[in-house]
């Protein structure tokens, strides 16, 4: 069967049979990678050093295009490849798991392959937006205001930035850097995700000028040492103006105290920004959203990532304001190919202009789906569930302290831990311990990565050498799962 891609639409204008036939096929492929990735005997991934993969895949650009039948082939060998982020053994990132209701959404959302910038083109999809978004800024507990879906979280601590700096200096927009007598500086935590420095790398600031304030021994911003900092940089003259709060930091999952954080914001007049990417799913959860959470209606921005413990498929990322209006006003270019202000309808409704980005892929119809499957009850079900798993595995660690060495008791789903293989089990837990442990974590991940059973991931911390941090964000995960997770790590590791 030698069909090309000139003998399905829109080329060949009876092609109606053709097409089908080949998409069918692809969807035979993915059905199957379904499967394998629910099926706990398949393996996570089938692990090659990149030398050996180049090998294994048909990647070059062909002269003369290939049959229908290649390109289902070459479907087939991309996923067979791939690693299985939703199967139950896969631990290792904020998101993991996959929800095939969103995941229909994300094939919808191809297939109707639009871009967000206008309501002429995306009709649907805005109205979509408004009122998700509203919703998530009601769960929150702001009243009105404004949010936008953006490329990542880091994208969206970006526009929080841009929306501080703009509510307090509107000139900048206009004259640039000048516009600003003095040195603006931002606060954030020791433990806050890169991101965050990325703002003043990226704004003019200067990463020297991104204060990190140092948190407790369980990764928390300490509020004293955050007013210190500001009364320290304004004896210097400088403009303190925006300060990050972390909401489920990155490796040990903590919250920063909300409520100390908004006073001293309060007191010194600051733009708060939560960046709860991570921790934001919690706030569906009546059982645990407090006092993780407690205070964040009183921020002016914040930042929520559905694909992470809402089990969105990648990407959804949010960015949430209290007030409305600065999104517009901060970023707005009037491109007047794009955004004419005497279109037929209601032009509030094009979104184009709130952003930097001209391009937005859609990322709401697979949210949208998702809620209205789940409810809202749904996602609050799936958090608890999440929450209860992360503590079934902290006591199953508790109940081995000859193997497994808690690091921390967890606030959210992030567990951190050393494996101590058996010739360490004897010795004293000691600095000199944790630097061994520390040398064999790394060892052990290969181990998992080559057996393609279990995918967990580490990094070191601050002073603490290389530890594991096991994520649970997929609703795929059962306790035997966790039994497996610890019984396999100990398979792969006791001799080393
Ligand atoms: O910045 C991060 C984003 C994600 C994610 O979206 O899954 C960091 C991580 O995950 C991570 O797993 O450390």
């Amino acid at each position: 069967m030698f069909v090309l891609f000139s003998d399905i639409l829109p080329l060949d204008e009876n092609g109606l049979s053709a097409t089908r036939e080949f998409l069918l096929k692809v969807v035979e492929i993915l059905m199957e990678y379904i499967k394998e990735t629910h099926d706990r005997q398949a393996k996570i991934l089938e692990f090659k050093h990149p030398a050996d993969m180049r090998k294994q895949l048909e990647l070059d650009l062909p002269d003369t295009g290939v049959t229908l039948q290649q390109l289902v082939d070459d479907c087939s060998i991309t996923l067979k490849y791939q690693v299985r982020t939703g199967h139950p053994r896969f631990f290792n990132q904020l998101s993991c798991g996959l929800d095939l209701v969103s995941m229909a959404g994300e094939w919808l959302t191809a297939t109707a392959n639009t871009n967000m910038f206008t309501y002429e083109i995306a009709p649907v999809f805005i109205l979509m937006e408004h009122v998700v978004l509203q919703r998530m800024r009601e769960i929150i507990g702001f009243t009105g205001g404004d949010s936008i879906l953006a490329p990542g979280g880091s994208i969206s601590n970006l526009y929080a930035f841009l929306a501080a700096r703009h509510k307090m200096f509107p000139d900048y927009k206009s004259r640039g850097l000048h516009s600003i007598r003095g040195q603006l500086v931002m606060y954030t935590s020791d433990q806050c995700h890169y991101s965050v420095k990325s703002c003043a790398a990226v704004c003019g600031l200067g990463t020297d000028n991104c204060v990190e304030v140092p948190s407790d021994e369980r990764g928390r911003m300490i509020p004293s040492e955050l007013e210190r900092l500001i009364l320290e940089r304004k004896s210097r003259g400088h403009i303190p103006f925006f300060v990050n709060a972390t909401a489920g930091t990155t490796v040990l999952g903590a919250f920063d105290p909300l409520e100390p954080i908004a006073d001293i914001c309060q007191k010194y007049k600051l733009w708060m920004h939560v960046d709860a990417a991570w921790g934001g799913g919690l706030l569906f959860s009546r059982k645990h959203r407090h006092p993780r959470l407690t205070g964040i209606e009183r921020a002016d921005s914040v930042t929520w990532n559905p694909h992470k413990l809402m089990g969105t498929l990648l990407q959804c990322s949010t960015v949430h304001f209290k007030e409305d209006g600065l999104l517009i006003s901060c970023n707005q270019m009037s491109a007047e190919y794009l955004f004419m202000q005497d279109k037929l309808y209601d032009v509030q409704y094009d979104t184009g202009d709130k952003v930097i980005q001209c391009g937005r892929h859609n990322d709401i119809f697979k949210l949208w789906l998702q809620w209205r499957a789940k409810g809202t009850e749904g996602f609050e079900k799936l958090m608890d569930r999440l929450m209860e798993l992360s503590q079934y595995m902290v006591r199953k660690i508790k109940a081995q302290p000859d193997k497994y060495y808690l690091i921390l008791e967890p606030e959210m789903m992030n567990v951190s831990f050393w494996y101590v293989p058996t010739r360490m089990r004897s010795m004293a837990h000691s600095r000199e311990r944790e630097k061994l442990l520390g040398q064999i974590t790394p060892v052990l991940k290969g181990r998992m990565m080559q057996a393609g059973t279990l995918m967990v991931g580490y990094q070191p911390l601050d002073d603490r050498p290389n530890f594991f941090r096991n994520i649970i964000s997929s609703a795929a995960v059962t306790e035997k799962d966790i039994d497996f997770l610890l019984a396999e790590m100990d398979r792969l590791g006791h001799d080393l």
